[in-house]
């Protein structure tokens, strides 16, 4: 599983504060937690409240990369951000996201193709949140056809079911984990799939047992990557083991730690 941790995010008050003071210290902090609880990527997000997005993501990927070696996801709904962010980025990069909506795919897939990135293709629209499963499974299907149209490599696409707060969509819930199932036999080869695994659980109580209850039943259902808190080892543990289950980790006694470890 590929593990993009989510805390540098200008949603949060402390990185908010970060930003806005140029405060390279704290940033780079929660860049090394995230690696060292086994963050395989950092998701990057300058924030609601960001009045120049274009260059705090570029300082924000500078600050990071002065300490850490580790692809980048640039979250952001506007391309501009993004491709100011592709210009300094070392590593692979992630294009956190694009919509089905043929503008942000017009400018988005040949951005992908041009710095060899991967890409979050969210299966949202103009028209909004898809309210069950054959709705997502549309949007993929747009999302799929640009990208072979436009030659971008599939086996890089990762595709966002749109996770919805449990308490807001109950209904919607089960559709959201049968269309990770189904976005993968869209394509030969299939694409990847993807969740921003935390919107499940705004809102609600219990929120750590919520998001780990959530992830392991989406492995199940084929998940290859999160977007999630590495920082919450209980769902770090949670999710080592799920994969054990799935016999993608060889069992011993001591696997959480050999698994942490690697
Ligand atoms: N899909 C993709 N990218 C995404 C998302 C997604 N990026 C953003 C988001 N969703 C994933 N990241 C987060 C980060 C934080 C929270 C949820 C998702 C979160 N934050 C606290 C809250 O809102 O309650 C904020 C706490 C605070 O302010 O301190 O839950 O779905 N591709």
């Amino acid at each position: 599983m590929f593990v993009i941790g989510e805390l540098i995010n200008g949603m949060y008050q402390n990185i908010g504060r970060a930003i806005k003071e140029k405060n390279k210290k704290e940033i780079q902090k929660c860049a090394l937690q995230q690696i060292e609880a086994g963050a395989d990527c950092l998701d990057v997000n300058c924030g609601p409240a960001s009045r120049d997005p274009v260059s705090d993501m570029q300082w924000l990927i500078e600050t990071i990369q002065e300490v850490a070696d580790k692809p980048l996801a640039l979250d952001s709904s506007k391309p501009k951000v993004i491709e100011s962010g592709l210009k300094v980025i070392k590593n692979k990069a992630v294009i956190n996201s694009t919509t089905a909506d043929a503008e942000k795919l017009e400018a988005l897939v040949p951005l992908a193709k041009e710095y060899n990135a991967k890409l979050i293709g969210i299966t949202i629209s103009a028209k909004g949140i898809p309210q069950n499963k054959d709705q997502r499974l549309e949007l993929a299907a747009a999302i799929v056809a640009t990208c072979e149209e436009k030659g971008f490599p599939i086996a890089d696409l990762y595709l966002d079911p749109i996770v919805l707060p449990v308490n807001v969509a109950q209904a919607q819930m089960k559709d959201i984990l049968e269309s990770i199932h189904e976005f993968k036999i869209i394509y030969e080869p299939p694409p990847k799939t993807i969740v921003g695994l935390s919107n499940v659980s705004q809102g609600t109580c219990v929120r750590n047992l919520v998001n780990r209850t959530f992830l392991t039943m989406a492995l199940a259902y084929g998940l290859d990557a999160a977007i999630l808190d590495p920082l919450d080892k209980d769902l770090m543990d949670a999710l080592i083991t799920a994969e054990l289950i799935l016999n993608k980790n060889i069992y011993c006694d001591s696997y959480l730690e050999a698994y942490r470890k690697k």
